[in-house]
C-alpha cells in the first residue's frame, strides 16, 4: 500500500513546484491543499506543523516539513520506506 501524502502549499511558490515534482518521481500521490486563499486553511497548516511557510508535507500523520527536510529524509535513506508503508 501507498502512503497518502498532503502537501499545504500556493501557487507561486518555488519549494512547493520542486516538493511536488520530487514525490511525483518517487510516485506518490500528492493531496495539494492550496491556501492561496484560503485562510482556515492556512491557520489547518500552522496549526499541525507549527511552521508559517510552504510547503508543508505529510505522509500519512507524520509531519516531514518543507522541501528541505524532504531531501533530506531521502538522503538518510528514510523517505522510500516512509512512502512504502
Ligand atoms: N526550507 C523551506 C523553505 C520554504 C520557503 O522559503 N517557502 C516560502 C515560499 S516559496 C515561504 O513560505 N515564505 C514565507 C515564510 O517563510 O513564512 C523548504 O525547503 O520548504
Amino acid at each position: 500500500m501507498r502512503m497518502k501524502v498532503r502537501m499545504y502549499c500556493t501557487h507561486s511558490c518555488g519549494y512547493c513546484r520542486m516538493a511536488l515534482q520530487f514525490l511525483e518521481k518517487k510516485g506518490a500521490q500528492v493531496d495539494k491543499l492550496y491556501l492561496d486563499e484560503d485562510s482556515a486553511l492556512r491557520k489547518e497548516m500552522i496549526s499541525l506543523s507549527g511552521r508559517t511557510s510552504v510547503p508543508q508535507i505529510f505522509i500519512g500523520d507524520q509531519h516531514i516539513g518543507g522541501y528541505t527536510d524532504l531531501v533530506e529524509l531521502d538522503m538518510d535513506g528514510e523517505l522510500d520506506p516512509l512512502l512504502a508503508a
